[in-house]
């Protein structure tokens, strides 16, 4: 029996699963065990994908979703880990990861499975995230960019709130800090020619997240920002974290800015 139905399937951007035609991987990672102020991050990916379905379609290569992975809720270590394998795989296909949070420590179990590559990271992001440890862990949402800079240099845009001791620790390791406003060729002038894209959504302006900054970034000019990048610098991988929807449509801005770029590389 054929079954009457007009909606789209549940995949992100609402496309039929196929691995095999795919560039893009789409890995939702429902964790959001070390959030400090609103909790609840877990349940954007579903929301993002729930979302996305209804965006009109565009020219973009194939976009397969994996089934949601599934933390170790009271262990952040073997959580990475998690990432890290999957990430890994998706690599080994020679596929492009999109990991879906989740709070942002998610992008470190990410970062992890490109190993000895070359590539720069440009983070956007309302916070440093520069601190060694927070909460008494290495792997707090706290320390996500201080974790990334050991594994590959860190631009990051977006960035109005810090403390002042993690400020110093990032100026020591070289970290580029650019605000809410700012010169797009100036910061893709100093990334490598790969490139890892990380997108803390509470970088932009309106975005509802675990831990909200006023004067944020315009959709507009992040979306320009990535524009400028990725004319010239290969995505190698990208991650949106700690959005926190009350509902799907307030997913949409965010499911959209990632559709958007996973168009621009094609
Ligand atoms: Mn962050």
């Amino acid at each position: 029996m054929k079954l009457l139905h007009s909606l789209p399937p549940y995949n992100f951007a609402g496309q039929e699963n196929d691995f095999r035609s795919a560039k893009f991987v789409v890995v939702p990672v429902p964790y959001d065990s070390t959030c400090s102020f609103n909790a609840g991050t877990r349940d954007a990916p579903h929301m993002m994908i729930a979302a996305s379905r209804f965006m009109e379609e565009k020219k973009c290569g194939g976009i397969f979703t994996t089934e949601e992975l599934e933390p170790c809720r009271a262990d952040a270590k073997e959580t990475m880990r998690r990432i890290t394998q999957v990430v890994g795989d998706v690599l080994d296909a020679k596929k492009v990861p999109v990991v879906l949070g989740g709070e942002h420590t998610v992008t470190y179990g990410a970062l992890k499975a490109f190993h000895g590559d070359d590539f720069s990271i440009l983070a956007l992001d309302a916070h440093l995230d520069f601190r060694d440890e927070f909460e008494g862990s290495p792997l707090s949402h706290a320390c996500t960019l201080r974790r990334a800079s050991e594994i590959a240099p860190v631009t990051v845009v977006g960035c109005r709130s810090w403390g002042a001791e993690e400020a110093k620790d990032a100026k020591k390791k070289g970290v580029r800090v650019f605000g809410s406003r700012f010169d797009a060729k100036e910061v893709a002038k100093g990334l490598k020619k790969n490139v890892y894209v990380s997108i803390d959504f509470d970088a932009l302006d309106g975005f509802p997240t675990g831990m909200p900054e006023p004067n944020g970034v315009r959709y507009s000019d992040a979306f320009e920002l990535l524009q400028t990048v990725l004319k010239t610098r290969r995505l190698i991988g990208l991650d949106g974290t700690e959005l926190l929807p009350a509902s799907a449509g307030e997913a949409y801005p965010a499911a959209k800015l990632v559709y958007e770029i996973l168009c621009m590389v094609g």
